[in-house]
């Protein structure tokens, strides 16, 4: 039992949710590192959302919601931490949400199914086909979902399929504490915040955008500066910190 007043409860609780989804079989084992990394990052941010991701967050709703046809794709880590903002997000978007899956069992796409399901998502199902240019299991998608798609949140997404999907002509938006990442370059819009966080903050931000606010932030999407401002944020609290204990207090 963790107690609600420790100083990482949350970080703590997440833990937690995840190492009970891997033993289930929703998560894969190695989805438990890929949150390890996810942490240290989130460590430099401050476990904060920052002003910059917070741009990316409203400008993430307004390409959704300016979308013909678009897709939240979900894996193992993002439906065993954010099931429920992920069907939130679907209701106040329209999108369409698919399970795509690296470590890819049917086994798995049926629980992570089920719990979506569970959590009040409306999930695209059905038979999946080999067709994105991949030699790994990411290939297998649905043609009338992901590969019609013309805008795809990713959260959590090895940079192999980043680039793919980005070469097919499709706008990505990335969730991935990594500014550095193969996925977070290669996105059209990358957000630089915890999935947990992320998720609530672009639900919010597509119940409240007009058309003019949509295109407006469509207009002024610069990835590489959203990304130089993530790293900006984290080198200048390395900086402090590294400031802080010279003087002999703790950061
Ligand atoms: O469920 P599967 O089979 O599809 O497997 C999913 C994993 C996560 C194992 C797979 O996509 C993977 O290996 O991912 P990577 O290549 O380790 O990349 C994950 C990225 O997400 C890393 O750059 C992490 O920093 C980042 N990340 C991890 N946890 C979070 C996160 N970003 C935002 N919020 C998090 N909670």
């Amino acid at each position: 039992m963790i107690p609600i007043d420790h100083p990482r409860y949350h970080s703590l609780v997440t833990r937690e949710r995840l190492a009970d989804a891997a033993r289930k079989g929703v998560v894969a084992m190695e989805g438990l590192t890929a949150h390890g990394r996810g942490e240290a990052f989130d460590y430099l941010l401050g476990e904060r959302t920052t002003m910059s991701a917070l741009r990316a967050e409203r400008t993430a709703a307004a390409l959704l919601l300016s979308a013909r046809h678009p897709v939240i794709s979900v894996n193992g880590n993002t439906a065993a931490i954010a099931a429920t903002e992920i069907a939130a997000l679907q209701k106040a978007t329209g999108a369409l949400v698919e399970v795509n899956l690296f470590h890819r069992t049917e086994e798995r796409i049926q629980l992570i199914e089920d719990l979506l399901t569970n959590a009040g998502a409306d999930v695209f199902s059905g038979p999946a086909e080999r067709l994105l240019p991949l030699s790994h299991d990411r290939a297998w998608c649905r043609r009338e979902g992901m590969y019609a798609a013309d805008v795809i949140l990713i959260p959590l997404e090895d940079g192999d399929r980043c680039e793919a999907l980005v070469k097919m002509g499709k706008t990505i938006i990335a969730i991935d504490l990594n500014p550095l990442s193969r996925t977070a370059r290669a996105a059209s819009l990358t957000i630089v915040d915890e999935l947990t966080r992320a998720v609530p903050e672009i639900t919010r931000a597509s119940q409240e955008l007009d058309t003019d606010d949509c295109a407006c932030l469509i207009s002024r999407l610069d990835n590489h500066y959203l990304l130089a401002e993530a790293i900006c944020e984290m080198t200048t609290r390395l900086t402090a910190c590294s400031g802080l204990k010279n003087t002999g207090q703790t950061p």
